[in-house]
């Protein structure tokens, strides 16, 4: 058997090694660079995490809808900012069959574009809005940086796209806040630990008046973005021509946000809770909450009996149970692949556990194993899925916050990020000029500022220019 890559020490390592062997994602084999496979396992992962995702922007008035795949090339031409972004990265469709198509299609990189033209057709009061749309695809993106396992794909395979449309910018701006509150939800439901940031004016999504993102840090301290919010403004309702009739009886373009999480809060779950072992997965996303593995020793039948017996209580009460009954792999062989895999609970059950109507549980996070009688296994699980979720978020918010450092020489902010990376905040007076300077005298990029001015920088002065600090700046070394 191969070592294991260590998860610290070798994060890229790792992660290949878990999605692969654990059966989650095939990466790299199939012939188009930048696409992946999920397999059986990581699809029963992907969909528990996308029905999160779901539920949360269900209860929150969204609507889901299917756009088509194929966007006409003079209407992802329309909005200019955005086309001049996305140029570069666009997949054409030029042909069908042998003839040439007389107007090229995008493969679309996202539906600004297409939904806009859509909304311009179905919405012409303000008695319609507002308007929260979303959809569940695949998009495709000529990525020229290195692709990566479901951070940086070609093909993003789950894209969840949010797009909003309301009758004043500061129903918008609402909406911004609003989709703030989802991605918490989401993310805090996960135990994915986050920094909010406004990214810099030049780092903004194409055609937006601003963004704002979710930044989390993988195990190597470098820093990936999960989620991303930006108030369109009337940029893409001038160019569609999206005119509606106010309460005033006035006409005016509509206001709209967009916002898109990917393929990268899967790996985030699995990157972020696992260990050298492999994935922890939180139950509540967790394809197999709880292995059976009998231990075969004396009566062997009634040790299964009894083993089926415990499964099936457990999935009486909606638990999601497997019973490992292999007969020709042992409980050892057994326990790796199960942790691996990242099953939160394992249930022991042999001899021992048959006579005193009890069985051991083991939990993945913290590998303690303990007895406990029949009678309270169901309480005891539900408490256990409940402690698990909660302490793999708490031990991945200190990682997260023990990271992030502050300091106000870019010196000592560039060693900090060569040495141990993670995110540095250093006073800024906000300005462009200075910002891009950052990010060349700390070799990092430049994640933005925090939401709110943080009250540490008050008599601060930019390290740049020596001018009052505003706010702060983030630095990283990012994916
Ligand atoms: C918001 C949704 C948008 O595309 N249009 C609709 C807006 N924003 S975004 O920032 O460009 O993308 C949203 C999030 O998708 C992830 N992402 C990717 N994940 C994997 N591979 C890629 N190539 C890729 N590109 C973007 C990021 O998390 C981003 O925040
Ligand atoms: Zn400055």
């Amino acid at each position: 058997m191969h070592r294991r890559p260590r998860k610290h020490e070798e994060f890229t390592e790792w992660f290949n090694w878990v999605i692969s062997n654990a059966e989650i994602y095939d990466y790299g084999r199939y012939p188009v660079q930048g696409t992946g496979v999920w397999m059986p396992y990581g699809f029963q992962l992907r969909r528990r995490i996308l029905s999160i995702v779901r539920w949360e922007l269900d209860s929150r008035g969204h609507e889901e809808i299917l756009l088509p795949i194929l966007i006409p090339e003079d209407l992802l031409r329309k909005e200019s900012e955005h086309i001049r972004g996305f140029e570069g990265e666009v997949y054409w469709v030029t042909h069908g069959g042998e003839t040439p198509l007389g107007v090229r299609l995008a493969l679309r990189p996202t539906s600004e574009t297409a939904l806009t033209y859509m909304e311009s057709l179905w919405i012409k009061s303000y008695r319609q809005l507002p308007k929260k749309y979303y959809q569940v695809v695949s998009i495709f993106r000529y990525e020229t940086k290195a692709t990566k396992p479901m951070i940086r794909l070609r093909e993003v395979t789950t894209f969840k796209e949010a797009h909003t449309l309301h009758e004043s910018f500061e129903d918008a701006e609402r909406q911004v806040a609003e989709a703030i509150e989802i991605y918490k939800a989401i993310f805090d439901r996960l135990g994915i630990p986050y920094i909010i940031s406004k990214r810099p004016d030049w780092d903004k999504f194409a055609g937006a008046l601003y963004t704002i993102a979710f930044d989390t840090i993988m195990p190597d301290g470098r820093v990936l973005q999960i989620g991303t919010v930006h108030n369109l403004g009337q940029n893409f309702t001038r160019a569609f021509e999206v005119r509606i009739q106010l309460r005033d009886g006035s006409m005016d373009y509509g206001w709209q946000t967009s916002y898109g999480i990917s393929d990268r809060i899967v790996a985030a779950v699995i990157a972020i809770h696992g260990d050298d072992r492999g994935a922890i997965l939180p139950p509540i996303v967790a394809p197999i909450q709880v292995v059976v593995v009998p231990i075969p020793s004396g009566d062997r039948e009634a040790i299964e009996k009894y083993a089926e017996r415990i499964a099936d209580k457990l999935a009486s009460i909606g638990i999601r149970v497997h019973l490992d009954s292999r007969d020709d792999v042992t409980p050892g062989a057994k326990y790796y692949e199960w942790e691996l895999r990242g099953v939160p609970v394992r249930i022991e059950v042999g001899a021992r556990e048959l006579q005193g109507k009890s069985v051991t549980i083991a939990r993945r996070d913290e590998g303690k194993r303990v007895e406990v009688r029949e009678e309270e296994l169901a309480e005891r699980i539900m408490e256990l899925f409940e402690d698990i979720g909660r302490k793999l978020a708490e031990k991945a918010g200190k990682e997260m916050e023990s990271r992030v450092a502050r300091t106000k020489s870019l010196e000592e902010a560039r060693r900090i990020l060569a040495e141990r990376r993670g995110i540095v905040e250093i006073p800024w007076c906000g300005s462009e000029k200075c910002g891009l300077e950052m990010e060349e005298l700390a070799d990092a990029r430049a994640l933005g500022s925090p939401l709110e001015k943080p009250e540490w920088v008050d008599g601060e002065r930019c390290p740049i220019c020596g001018g009052k600090a505003v706010t702060a700046m983030r630095l990283a070394k990012t994916y």
